[in-house]
């Protein structure tokens, strides 16, 4: 019997379960040892340094590319997978509303008196669990609000993002590179089917009485009167934002508690000091990133990133949630502290594909955790130890909480 004497490296090992329930201590040894390197079960590159993210995420050697199971989901184009002038279009699409000097005219009103209706319906129990009862429902209101979907429950859109989430976080592989749980998917495929059925009949009132709903301006800006843009040609967009879009900003909320929860003189310091919570959720997303690891590229020719040869076409992860805790740039990464120095992180990406909804996410996670800690200043966590689950997109479970009433 002859056996090929390979020896298998500790990358060849590394299962989806490791990654899900903490991808941390992996992903350090990645950072010291292979910065870029191939791991077998995501059967893609991934980039684990600060450095090697963001010179991916912005080398014109590289284009977007959406990972495998978001092809599956989203279908094509979406935004996060469209190159070249397409992905312009795209764009050029998406980005009006979100200015800056757009979002200011809208946000106040909007996220405010969502924020007090949620805060509303727990603040004299003493206790909640805010991801579900403030985070959650907050986030989903606010963007789904945003895009035109007004008369979904906000149980309705939690329930879907959740579903396209699971699904698109079923990434693992077999040896063949095929996916290694197909059933995975079944989540958001009964997704899907709802979704299209409430966003079809939208799309057709929208056609002819366009609305303010983000989604009716997609429908119409910028094409010739009478005429508007292809549903098939925004569909993949539409779901895409109704994962991305919906969870982030919950994901950040959460997270921001979490850590503010660890460090119980910060939390008091952002309570007594409002003018804090943007430092707050900047170290928050910092600390524990939505989207740890969701977003890739491919190299356009052969190239050569951090030592390693890529032939042309080779797909690179970008962990992001690992360049957020680089020991070249933060001191004691892995602590909460919204005192360390303000150095840029990679919580939105960078480069081209970049976060579209920056500024939206950013106020609106202002605004809502402004309105928390006003109604409720003497609020704590309930909690011994907060779960944190995700390597495609990580935040905390539930955030038990209770306060005096
Ligand atoms: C709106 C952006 O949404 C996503 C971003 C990254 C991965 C999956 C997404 O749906």
């Amino acid at each position: 019997m002859t056996t090929t004497s390979v020896p298998l490296s500790w990358i060849d090992e590394i299962t989806m379960e490791q990654l899900e329930r903490n991808p941390y201590p992996i992903y350090e040894r990645l950072r010291d040892e292979a910065p870029l390197a191939y791991i077998p079960v995501l059967g893609s590159y991934v980039a684990s340094s600060a450095e090697v993210c963001r010179q991916v995420a912005t080398s014109p050697e590289f284009q977007g590319f959406i990972p495998k199971t978001g092809a599956r989901i989203f279908g094509h184009p979406a935004i996060i997978g469209s190159n070249g002038d397409l992905h312009k279009d795209l764009r050029a699409m998406i980005d009006p509303g979100l200015q800056p000097k757009q979002v200011d005219l809208y946000i106040e009103d909007m996220v405010r008196p969502i924020a007090r209706h949620y805060i509303q319906q727990f603040e004299n129990d003493g206790k909640a669990d805010l991801v579900a009862q403030f985070c959650e429902p907050v986030s989903v209101r606010a963007v789904g609000d945003f895009l035109g979907f007004k008369d979904v429950s906000s149980d309705k859109l939690r329930e879907w993002f959740h579903k396209l989430s699971v699904s698109f976080a079923n990434v693992a592989v077999d040896s063949n590179g095929d996916f290694a749980n197909p059933e995975g998917f079944r989540p958001a495929d009964e997704a899907k089917a709802e979704i299209r059925a409430v966003v079809e009949p939208l799309l057709d009132k929208w056609t002819v009485e366009p609305d303010d709903g983000a989604i009716s301006h997609w429908l119409h800006d910028g094409m010739p009167e009478g005429q508007v843009r292809d549903r098939n040609y925004i569909y993949p967009t539409i779901i895409a934002l109704l994962l991305g879009a919906l969870q982030e900003p919950a994901h950040a909320m959460a997270s921001t508690l979490a850590g503010l929860f660890t460090n119980p003189e910060q939390l008091e310091a952002v309570i007594d000091e409002p003018g804090l919570i943007p430092r707050a959720i900047s170290e928050g997303i910092r600390w524990t990133s939505p989207i740890w690891s969701a977003t890739a590229r491919e190299n356009i020719q052969d190239t050569t990133v951090a030592g390693v040869h890529l032939p042309a076409g080779s797909v690179v992860m970008l962990s992001y949630g690992s360049a957020n805790h680089d020991h070249g740039l933060y001191n004691a990464p892995s602590e909460y502290d919204l005192t360390r120095p303000p150095l840029p992180h990679l919580a939105f990406g960078a480069g081209k594909h970049g976060c579209a909804g920056i500024y939206f996410a950013n106020t609106a996670c202002r605004i809502a955790l402004e309105e928390l800690f006003e109604a409720i200043p003497n609020l704590e966590s309930d909690q011994d130890r907060i779960g944190f689950w995700g390597w495609a997109f990580r935040g905390p479970e539930s955030l038990h909480s209770k306060w005096e009433v």
